[in-house]
Formats: structure tokens, C-alpha cells, sequence
């Protein structure tokens, strides 16, 4: 038995403040005594600041933050309750190995790891190093992030490595980079406030952005305007002064008609125009024929609110535009978001103060987890894995020759294509759930059972790790340490508030575990994740992204630091371009004019109905998370689909009824939900559940050329009354009365 302390400086050494007297005089450890500890929400990109409470290596509970800026003790119903994935009974406390017939057994972490390597090395000498792939999450910190892109190249040296920001940032950052040079959100929120007109497009901002809202209230208090483009009228979208509920994929034509109207009624600022930008005459040409009613028919609304928009929005003296995955979850998302660029630029309402622009991004470090080098063409600081330049900065930085790192690997889905046909045979992923979360459920369920060896590292059994080989116990965020970035491009620390249950393991103890017995023990030889954040700063230097300047310290005692920040003394750069500063090295933003196309697959008489899918408040992404969480669960149980009175009585469907949603690929079975707060050629399914409830059994493969985004926003469906749910679940739901 261990020596118990017998002085009371080595009692207060051995307990520190967890101490009080006990009459007998002695000294006991106060199981109760709490400490809070000032960290980030792990969920949505807000990444709002939280206080957690901490009892026995416990999370018991949570305190607002009142002095972090971003959100000012405010939070929504997941952050509220995010506390309680600590102590679930599901979390993976060891290793697990899948034993044919008799399903997950625990394994020590000893042999799980031999096995692991074992099969990467027998799958990559039979079949070349890009047979084995690896999946990763824009969930993981800045240093996991950096660590997975490295671990990829340098340890398993497979170009076939993406991330689940693939399913989400991708489009908006490519358009981004493409005019501006630079992929960020331009300004910090404390400009929204400042903006006398604010267009939202593709964006459910009270639902999944909900301390946005109170940055729009703000606005409005300041009398600004709002305009709201969705195919359902968000709630949001019922305080606009301006609702259209465009038809979807039909955006070009509002943003190209919008932008028709401003240049023929003066409304665009041709000096900024001729200082600051290139292209903006090929623009000019594109759009003439987007008269608004052309347009109109594109976006599947009235004329008149496209002239309507261009009125509130041409000659406002200060704008503000934000966009998420609404228009950018397209096989033309990249057209969509530089469409509504061009408003911005046009009007030379950019780089100053209440004028801005943001792409609002998605997942908690759906910014930085996209800059350090897990995307399939990057090298951390963004930087182009194809470009000699880039490669050998890097190469220089990880100590190994340029030539031994991969050129560009498969995107997403295309991976998975890969995998069902058998090109990849192993795979690794974490902090992806891709049987949820991918389009085309069936197909890519499939896949996975095609894989010779998968290995799956989350903090619970996901549907996607059921077709493990081996599942490894992962670390949530509060058992970390590391920085995100949030959607204003502001670093911020999650500290780490306890550490892992049972033998459950922070995520990069367990990559750098993995590649040192891949033989690289000594570029892998991380004290800590600040360790790895020192080698990310160094990889950024120079970059678009730069964080070179920043240090953990830094961050800390400045609630946050805006990239970039190339050195030690830099305040950081909240505002981007101004004085009309772009990141090109021209220093000008780039117009691209941009031509409406249809989407991949249209309403036909076959399946005559448009599906669009997202979220709802109470639920996040493939809902491993919050499918836990029972207040989130009895907020939103189970997926509906939302459906126009006057299309349901066409379809002879009744509010709550079962109905049975259907297209080329497959089909899901939900109730229905008569709202009248949706165009009635469009019903909506919420994607956060799994198997017969999945709405991504029904979306489609098609992805964006360029960013290589699946259009998770337009499918063509039909749909049927159904008497007896197909779904045992659903089953269930109905002998217990509707509430599970
Ligand atoms: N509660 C909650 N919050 C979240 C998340 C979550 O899962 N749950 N996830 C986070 C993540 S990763 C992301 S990416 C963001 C997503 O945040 P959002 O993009 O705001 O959410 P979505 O529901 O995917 O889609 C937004 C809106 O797009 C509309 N839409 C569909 N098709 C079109 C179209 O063609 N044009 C236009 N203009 N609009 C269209 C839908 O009706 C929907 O209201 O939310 C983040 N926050
Ligand atoms: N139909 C349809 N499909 C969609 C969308 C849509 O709008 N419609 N939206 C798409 C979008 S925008 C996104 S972002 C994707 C998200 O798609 P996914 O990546 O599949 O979503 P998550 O639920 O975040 O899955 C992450 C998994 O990793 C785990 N995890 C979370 N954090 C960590 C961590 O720090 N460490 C480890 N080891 N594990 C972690 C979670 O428990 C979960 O099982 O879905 C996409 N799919
Ligand atoms: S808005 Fe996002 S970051 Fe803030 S509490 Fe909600 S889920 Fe968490
Ligand atoms: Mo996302």
C-alpha cells in the first residue's frame, strides 16, 4: 500500500485546496469541493466560452463565462447540456475488438495497437502506401488537426487522407480564397451590429448559430435591415423585413439578379471597383442577361423581391452578408458562394467597420481544423500541396526529404468510392461518423463492410464503428487540452478540465503512440499538445494563416487572437483587407462571373418533389453527441419531414402521419410535419440520425468540381403515406404513444 502522508505539508502537497478539518482534528480530501474551469463550448463554431464545473475529476455542471466576448455567458440548449456526455454510461473506457459472431470484445491497448500496425503494414506492403486511408474531423483541435495531416504523410505516407469539413467549410473557403485570396470569415461579429443591412443566405442562424441571433438583434436595435434568402422561413427569417424563399439551388439567380438591378441603378461602387479589383467586366457581362425576370425563374420566386433586395441592399451605407450551408452544400456550392462575393465586392462594402462578410462555419474548429493540413491537396498554413514551394517549407519543418511526402490524395467521397471498389482496402478514421453524415447511406455502408481493416477512434461506439475492426477510446474535448478557431478567425484554449475515464486516451497520445511504432518515435516526440501548437506556428509562418505570433499564453490573456499574426508583438487582425488590401499578390480581390446551372439531380415525374436536409437546435451533426443527451432527445426525438399543407393534401398525408421519403438511392421513413413555413415543390429532413431513420439514404453523390462538396441540399424525391412503419424504431415510438 502506497505510504499515506503523514505532515500536513505533505497532506496539503498530496490534496492541495480539496481539504477540510474534520473534528477529531484531522484532515480529510472534501469530495464536494468544486472548481470551475473557463473553457469552450466542444460543439458548433460559435465556440462560445463556458465555464465548467469540476468535482473528483468530474464535470458536474457548468457556470456562464460573462467576460468572454463572443458570447457573454450566453449559450444554447447543447452548450447548456453538453456537460452530461462526461459521465454517460456509453463512453468507451477501452479498447474494443470486433470478434466475428460474437460482436465488440475489450482488448488491452497493448495488443490492439500490435494489430493495428501489423495490419496497416501488411495492407500497404500487398497493396502500395495509398491503399490505407485516414479520415479526420474539423471536432479535432488546431494540434490534433496539424497531427493528423502529419501523421498521414510522414508516419503511414498515404496521400489519402480527408476530413469531414469536406461535408461542410469546403465551398465557401474555396470561393474565398479564390476573390480574396485568403480563407477566413473577413470580419469579427462585433461588426454585424454596425451593418445597416444584413443578407443572410442558406442559413438557419437561430438553430445552428444561435448566439449569432443576438448579434442580428443588435443590428436591428441599430435599425438595420435583414434580409433572408431560404426555401423555409427559419425563424430567423420571421423577423426579416425581406423573406425569399427561393427554390432550391436557385440562388445564382437572385444573387446575379440582385447584382443586375444594382449596376443598372448605379448601386455599385465603381471607384472601390477600379482601385481594389480585377474581373469585375466579365461580372458585368455575366449578369446582363439576369434581368429579374430571368432571374426570377432560376430562383423560383417573384420578380419583384429580387428588385426589392437590390434596393435595400445596393445603396445601404453599411452591409454585412452572411451565407452557410445552404448554398454551399451544392455540386455548384463554389458558383453559389462566389455569387453572393460579388454583392459584397460590388458594392466596395468590404474591410471596414459594419462592413462585412462571413461564411459562418460549422463544426467547432470548422476554421482552423481546415488550415493545418488534413485536407487531401494541403500542407498546414494552408498551403498547397502541390506547390514545390510549400512542399519543401514543410518538408524543412518535419525534418524529412520533400520527396517522401505524398502528392494529393482523394477527397471524401471519392475515398469512399474508393473503398467500394476496392482501391482502398484499410482505413483509419476519427472524429468523422461517415454512415450517418455521408450522402448516399447505402452506398457508403457498403463500402465500409467492404474494408479488410478499419480502425475507429471516438470517445462512443458511432454507427460508423460498428464496421471497426478495432475501436479505440478517444479523449472528449474537455479531457484535452488545445485551440480552435472560431467562425470570426478568432484562436482561442479549451483547457483541459479532467482527464479521460477508465483507459480511455487523449486522441494525440494515441496517433503519436501509433507512429512511433511506425518507426517514427522521434518526429513524433510531442511533450504535449503546446508542443505540437509550437511546431503548428512555426508551419504557419509566412502563410495566409498565419499563427506564428501567437503563444497558448497569448491567447489566454487576450480571450482569443485573431489569424494572421506573424510575430510576438502583433495584436492579431480581427478586420481583414483593409483599406481595400486583398490577400492575392496583386493585393486586388478577383470577380468571377458565374452562370446558373441546374443541380445534379432535378424533380422529374418520377420523383417530382425537391428534399433539402440540415439541422435542428437540439441535435448536432451525426448526433454520437446529442443522440445521447435525454433533454435534447425529448426536444427533437426523431427525424420529421416538414411538409406544406397544400402538397400534403395533394399526397393525401395528414399531419403525423408516417411517410415515406424516396428517391433513386433509397428511402427513410418519418413522420410528417404539416408547417406551412416551407415552399410547398420542397419537403425537409433533418440528417441527424442514423440507418432506417437517415435522411442521407435518400441525398445523392454528386459533389462540387472545385471544392468537392456532396449536394447535401437538392435531391428529387417522392412520397407516400405509409400505414405500418417499416422502421422498428418508429415502431416502437407508436406503441408508446409518440414519446420515447
Ligand atoms: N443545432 C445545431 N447547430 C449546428 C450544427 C448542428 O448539427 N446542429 N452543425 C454545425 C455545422 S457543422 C454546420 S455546417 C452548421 C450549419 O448551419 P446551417 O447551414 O445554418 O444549417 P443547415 O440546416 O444545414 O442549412 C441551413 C438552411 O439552408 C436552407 N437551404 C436548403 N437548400 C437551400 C438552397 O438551395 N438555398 C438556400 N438559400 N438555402 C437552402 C435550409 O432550409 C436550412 O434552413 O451548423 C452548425 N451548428
Ligand atoms: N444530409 C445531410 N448530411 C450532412 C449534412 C447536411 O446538412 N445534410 N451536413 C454535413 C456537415 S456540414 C457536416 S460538418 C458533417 C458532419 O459529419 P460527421 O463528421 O460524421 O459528424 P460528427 O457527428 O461530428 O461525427 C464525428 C464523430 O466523431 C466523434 N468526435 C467528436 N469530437 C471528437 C474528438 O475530439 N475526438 C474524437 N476521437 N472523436 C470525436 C463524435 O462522437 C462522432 O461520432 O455532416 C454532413 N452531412
Ligand atoms: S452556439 Fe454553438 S458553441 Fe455556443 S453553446 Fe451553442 S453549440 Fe455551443
Ligand atoms: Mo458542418
Amino acid at each position: 500500500m502506497a505510504k499515506l502522508p503523514e505532515s500536513i505539508p505533505e497532506i496539503v502537497a498530496e490534496f492541495g485546496p480539496h481539504l477540510h478539518t474534520v473534528p477529531s482534528g484531522g484532515w480529510i480530501r472534501n469530495s464536494h469541493e468544486e472548481k470551475m474551469v473557463k473553457t469552450h463550448c466542444c460543439f458548433c463554431g460559435q465556440q462560445c466560452g463556458i465555464q465548467l464545473r469540476v468535482s473528483d475529476n468530474k464535470v458536474v455542471g457548468f457556470e456562464p463565462w460573462e467576460d468572454f466576448p463572443f458570447n457573454r455567458g450566453k449559450l444554447c440548449p447543447k452548450g447548456v447540456k453538453r456537460y452530461m456526455q462526461d459521465e454517460h454510461p456509453d463512453r468507451l473506457k477501452t479498447p474494443l475488438q470486433r470478434v466475428e459472431g460474437r460482436g465488440f470484445e475489450p482488448i488491452g491497448w497493448e495488443p490492439a495497437m500490435e494489430r493495428i500496425v501489423a495490419e496497416i503494414r501488411r495492407i500497404q506492403a500487398a497493396n502500395g502506401k495509398d491503399a490505407f486511408a485516414i479520415l479526420t474531423g474539423a471536432s479535432l483541435t488546431n494540434e490534433k488537426a496539424y497531427l493528423m495531416g502529419k501523421f498521414a504523410r510522414v508516419a503511414m505516407q498515404t496521400a489519402n487522407i480527408d476530413y469531414n469539413g469536406r461535408l461542410c467549410m469546403v465551398s465557401a473557403g474555396a470561393a474565398s480564397k479564390k476573390v480574396f485570396g485568403v480563407d477566413r470569415s473577413a470580419n469579427p461579429w462585433s461588426d454585424i451590429p454596425k451593418a445597416k443591412v444584413i443578407l443572410i443566405a442558406g442559413a438557419n442562424v437561430a438553430e445552428c448559430a444561435p448566439i449569432t441571433t443576438d448579434y442580428l438583434w443588435q443590428a436591428r436595435e441599430n435599425g438595420a435591415k435583414l434580409i433572408v434568402i431560404d426555401p423555409r422561413m427559419t425563424p430567423i427569417a420571421r423577423n426579416a423585413d425581406l423573406f425569399i424563399p427561393v427554390r432550391p439551388g436557385g440562388d445564382i439567380g437572385i444573387f446575379n439578379g440582385m447584382l443586375h438591378v444594382m449596376i443598372e441603378r448605379g448601386w455599385i461602387d465603381r471607384q472601390f471597383i477600379a482601385e481594389h479589383t480585377t474581373g469585375f467586366d466579365a461580372v458585368e457581362e455575366a449578369v446582363r442577361k439576369y434581368t429579374p425576370d430571368y432571374a426570377a425563374k432560376i430562383a423560383g420566386v417573384p420578380a419583384e423581391m429580387i428588385v426589392k433586395a437590390a434596393a435595400m441592399w445596393g445603396p445601404a451605407p453599411t452591409s454585412f452578408l452572411l451565407h452557410a450551408r445552404g448554398i454551399e452544400h451544392h455540386s455548384k456550392g463554389v458558383d453559389n458562394c462566389l455569387a453572393a462575393i460579388n454583392l459584397v465586392v460590388a458594392s466596395g462594402r468590404i474591410g471596414r467597420e459594419g462592413c462585412g462578410y462571413a461564411m459562418i462555419t460549422g463544426q467547432g474548429n470548422g476554421q482552423g481544423a481546415r488550415e493545418q493540413g488534413q485536407k487531401c491537396d494541403q500542407l498546414p498554413g494552408s498551403r498547397d500541396i502541390s506547390n514545390p514551394e510549400h512542399r519543401k517549407f514543410i518538408a524543412d519543418i518535419w525534418g524529412v526529404p520533400e520527396e517522401s511526402i505524398p502528392g494529393k490524395g482523394l477527397s471524401a467521397v471519392p475515398l469512399v468510392e474508393a473503398i467500394h471498389d476496392g482501391r482502398i482496402k484499410g482505413l483509419i478514421s476519427i472524429c468523422f461518423n461517415p454512415t450517418v453524415s455521408l450522402p448516399d447511406a447505402n452506398f457508403v455502408r457498403e463500402a465500409l463492410s467492404k474494408l479488410e481493416f478499419y480502425v475507429n477512434i471516438d470517445f462512443f461506439l458511432s454507427e460508423t464503428a460498428r464496421y471497426a475492426d478495432i475501436v479505440l477510446p478517444g479523449s472528449l474535448m474537455e479531457e484535452d487540452e488545445g485551440t480552435t478557431t472560431n467562425v470570426e478567425g478568432r484562436v482561442i484554449l479549451h483547457r483541459k478540465v479532467v482527464s479521460p475515464p477508465g483507459e480511455a486516451r487523449e486522441d494525440w497520445k494515441i496517433i503519436c503512440d501509433l507512429a512511433a511504432r511506425l518507426g517514427q518515435p522521434d518526429k513524433f516526440n510531442y511533450a504535449s499538445p503546446k508542443d505540437i501548437f509550437e511546431e503548428l506556428r512555426r508551419a504557419s509562418k509566412g502563410s495566409t494563416s498565419d499563427y506564428s505570433g501567437m503563444t497558448w499564453q497569448r491567447i489566454d490573456d487576450n480571450n482569443g487572437i485573431f489569424w494572421p499574426c506573424p510575430d510576438e508583438a502583433h495584436p492579431g487582425t480581427p478586420r481583414l483587407y483593409e483599406g481595400g488590401k486583398f490577400g492575392h499578390p496583386d493585393g486586388k480581390a478577383h470577380f468571377m462571373p458565374v452562370e446558373w446551372r441546374p443541380s445534379a439531380e432535378m424533380p422529374d415525374a418520377e420523383y417530382p418533389i425537391f428534399l433539402t436536409t440540415g439541422r435542428v437546435v437540439s441535435q448536432f451533426l451525426s448526433g454520437t453527441q446529442t443522440r445521447r443527451i435525454g433533454s435534447l432527445i425529448e426536444q427533437y426525438s426523431q427525424p420529421v419531414c416538414e411538409i406544406h399543407p397544400r402538397l400534403a393534401e395533394k399526397l393525401g398525408i395528414a399531419d403525423e402521419d408516417f411517410v415515406k421519403v424516396e428517391s433513386r438511392r433509397g428511402n427513410v421513413v418519418v413522420r410528417a410535419k404539416l408547417v406551412k413555413t416551407i415552399r410547398p415543390d420542397t419537403v425537409f429532413v433533418p440528417y441527424h440520425w442514423p440507418l432506417d431513420r437517415s435522411a442521407n439514404n435518400c441525398t445523392i453523390r454528386a459533389i462540387d468540381p472545385v471544392s468537392n462538396i456532396p449536394e447535401f441540399k437538392v435531391a428529387a424525391v417522392r412520397i407516400s403515406k405509409v400505414d405500418q412503419p417499416t422502421d422498428p424504431i418508429a415502431m416502437l415510438e407508436v406503441q408508446a404513444g409518440g414519446v420515447r
